[in-house]
């Protein structure tokens, strides 16, 4: 089916979105050139290549492959890994600034990208050898391979540590069986990075490709959010994984939340973006929605819900500022990487329900960003560690009690 028509409503699309950040703290004067750059270019490309199409592809809930190449081409893919191997050779605030922007356009896009870099990309570097980093980053970065990422099971989500997916080691190769589940781009996938126990009950990485027999990717349907992602599962029926394809560098748990760290970090600067869309579209439509006589800006409980959102996005956005500074120096921990990702999804939640008022009833329909901003954010709120798993995360950091059991 064709995903660029430019028919009536495309275009009128294409006017529509005049999108510009707000800037109350000049935060943009803590930002070099060159992340200024970055953050026009990728900018100019949400507008070009997935505002005009987005509510279509989300209300069919298709996923534009197509885009794969296109992220590739535009560095959304690992910016932070170097460039030798595939990546963009740019630092965290680049990274957050990236996904800032490709969510402003979609959550569930921001999530294709995020997936890519650092839960595919970012492992193989990390933890890879030499020959798997040769071998699947290069393919991965440019878009020509899409990855995927597979930690939640059916039986276990917010406790990846119980999991029952497992290897044993068959002499000249390893035999793959179990189950993931809520996988982000799987029924696209070239490539899995997947965590399972080996005969010893530890935690390792394997790299799994498409094709190999017993190895199957069913699409998850009727999802009311990141409809324009593709979600599914991952199924290992004695699946033949040589034995180079197990990554090396790390095993435990701690692995895969090394890579949650990176992704969590680029979420709450995604969510900043969904949660700037929703105002930039409500203070848009309060100055030119007549009712009684004038635009609705000019009342007073307008003026608050505008006054508060641009609030909660100024301290977020100096929130991510001083996070991705820490990333920058190696220094930033998992507790402030949770409490931005919780901070950021709920402020943004709470912008789209409030622009979604300011829309009247024109909030409900297609014409605006907003309920689908909203219903993607429900996922956000749960994937990468539900909003209350960041919450005991922080109440251990503070009390040093763990609280999950
Ligand atoms: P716990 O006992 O705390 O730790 C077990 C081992 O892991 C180590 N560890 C970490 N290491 C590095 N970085 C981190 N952030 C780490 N967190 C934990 C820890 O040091 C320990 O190592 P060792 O060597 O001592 O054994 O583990 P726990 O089982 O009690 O669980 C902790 C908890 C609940 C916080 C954790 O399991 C958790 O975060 N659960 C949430 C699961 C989650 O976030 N799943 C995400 C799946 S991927 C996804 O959603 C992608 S969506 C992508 C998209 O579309 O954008
Ligand atoms: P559960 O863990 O069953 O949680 C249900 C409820 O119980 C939540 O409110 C939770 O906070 C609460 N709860 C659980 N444990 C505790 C506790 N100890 N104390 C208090 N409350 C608790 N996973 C991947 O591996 N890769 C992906 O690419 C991926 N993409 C996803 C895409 C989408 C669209 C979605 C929705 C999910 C995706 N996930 C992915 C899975 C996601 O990470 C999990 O959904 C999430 O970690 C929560 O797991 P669960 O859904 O099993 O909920």
């Amino acid at each position: 089916m064709a995903t660029h028509t430019l028919d009536k409503k495309t275009v009128k699309s294409l006017k529509q979105d005049a999108f510009d950040h707000p800037d109350l703290y000049a935060v943009d004067s803590l930002l070099t050139a060159e992340h200024k750059l970055i953050r026009s270019s990728i900018r100019d490309f949400v507008k070009r290549e997935i505002s005009p199409y987005i509510e279509d592809w989300a209300q069919r809930a298709h996923f534009p492959y197509e885009i794969v190449k296109k992220f590739g081409d535009i560095g959304a893919f690992g910016p932070t890994i170097p460039l030798e191997y595939g990546g963009g050779g740019l630092d965290y605030i680049s990274y957050g600034l990236i996904m800032q922007e490709v969510e402003r356009g979609d959550s569930g896009m921001r999530s294709t990208a995020s997936v890519q870099g650092s839960l595919v990309m970012y492992p193989i570097y990390k933890f890879g050898s030499e020959a798997q980093r040769k071998k699947y980053l290069p393919k991965l970065g440019s878009g020509e391979w899409l990855g995927c990422f597979g930690l939640t099971e059916p039986d276990h989500g917010s406790n990846p540590g119980g999991m029952v997916t497992n290897f044993k080691d068959m002499g000249d190769h390893y035999l793959l069986n179990g189950a993931k589940m809520w996988i982000s781009n799987s029924p696209k996938a070239d490539v899995a990075v997947v965590w399972a126990k080996n005969e010893e009950g530890r935690i390792h990485g394997l790299i799994v490709e498409r094709g190999m027999p017993g190895f199957s990717t069913p699409e998850t349907h009727g999802k009311w959010s990141l409809r324009a992602s593709a979600t599914g599962e991952l199924v290992f029926d004695n699946v033949k994984v040589p034995k180079e394809n197990l990554l090396p560098g790390k095993s435990g748990l701690g692995a895969p939340m090394m890579c949650l760290d990176s992704a969590r970090y680029g979420i709450a600067w995604g969510a900043l973006g969904a949660a700037m869309d929703c105002y930039d579209s409500a203070r848009r439509y309060a100055l030119e929605r007549i009712q009684f006589g004038k635009p609705i800006g000019s009342f007073q409980l307008i003026q608050k819900k505008l006054a508060e959102m641009l609030t909660e996005i100024t301290k977020a956005q100096l929130l991510n500022w001083r996070l991705g500074t820490l990333m920058n120096e190696g220094k930033a921990t998992t507790a402030q990487i949770s409490l931005a990702k919780r901070n950021n999804i709920e402020i943004a939640l709470d912008i789209a329900r409030e622009a979604r008022q300011i829309h009247g009833g024109m909030g409900i329909t297609g014409e605006y960003p907003i309920m689908r901003h909203m219903a993607n954010l429900e996922s956000v709120l749960t994937y990468e560690g539900t909003h209350d798993i960041h919450l005991l995360i922080l109440g251990k950091e503070i009390t040093g009690i763990q609280a999950f059991v």
